[in-house]
């Protein structure tokens, strides 16, 4: 059985990936892509997926990027329950939408606070994007006001995904005083598998941006 993940551990999304793999045991092997050094655009890569990203799947020649849909494809073929991927009409719709959340609120609220820091030149964070990012994040505190994890008693993909992106928000160095649910949830995180894995990566995502700020 052949089961590879693509990967570069400073992507939050190729994080929510392997941690959503961690997650299932899905049974995978890693091979970094060093995005720093351009190795999306090789050929070989490219064959592979020609929109060029990471996390990318290859099941035994199964070809699937986006990280969410990556996770909810481990989690149906190789769960052992659907404890992380409810079958359960309403409770799955439920894990969706906060993958939703995640891809389409979150990561672009954090992209926009960070990728001007990383790919434009600028030295700090613009203050519009902060405050947007802050207000996404009370979003998903409302989520955690009476439940353990972000869609219910138990983890899910949901969790790996929105925890993969909230760990690089933490290796900025945010002000979380404000999201307590998110920090109590946050302790509760570090029982994921992959865990360990997933802070080396997002701390090396925060390195990179903070190294290109003029202060913090
Ligand atoms: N929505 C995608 C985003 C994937 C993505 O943007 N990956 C970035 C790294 S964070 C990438 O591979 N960039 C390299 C490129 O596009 O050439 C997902 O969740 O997988």
């Amino acid at each position: 059985m052949r089961v590879k993940l693509y990967h570069f551990p400073l992507s939050t999304p190729s994080r929510g990936a392997l941690l959503a793999a961690r997650a299932v045991g899905a049974p995978i092997e890693v091979e970094i892509i060093d995005l720093f050094k351009g190795e999306q655009l090789k050929e070989n890569f490219l064959k592979i997926n020609p929109q060029h990203c990471v996390p990318t799947l290859d099941d035994n020649g199964f070809i699937l990027w986006e990280s969410r849909a990556i996770a909810c494809y481990l989690a149906d073929r190789y769960g052992e329950n659907d404890h992380l991927y409810p079958k359960d009409l309403k409770k799955r719709a439920l894990v969706n939408q906060r993958l939703y959340f995640d891809s389409s609120s979150l990561l672009v609220k954090l992209r926009a606070v960070t990728h001007p820091v990383l790919f434009q030149g600028k030295t700090t964070f613009d203050h519009a994007s902060k405050a947007d990012l802050d207000t996404t994040l009370d979003f998903l505190e409302k989520f955690l006001n009476n439940s353990t994890w972000v869609a219910g008693d138990n983890y899910t993909i949901a969790d790996t995904s929105i925890y993969a992106t909230v760990s690089s928000i933490i290796a900025l160095g945010w002000d979380m005083s404000m999201f307590p649910n998110i920090k109590r949830w946050l302790t509760e995180c570090t029982s994921l598998p992959g865990h360990a894995e997933n802070e080396d990566g997002a701390k090396a995502y925060g390195e990179a941006v903070r190294k290109n700020l003029s202060h913090q």
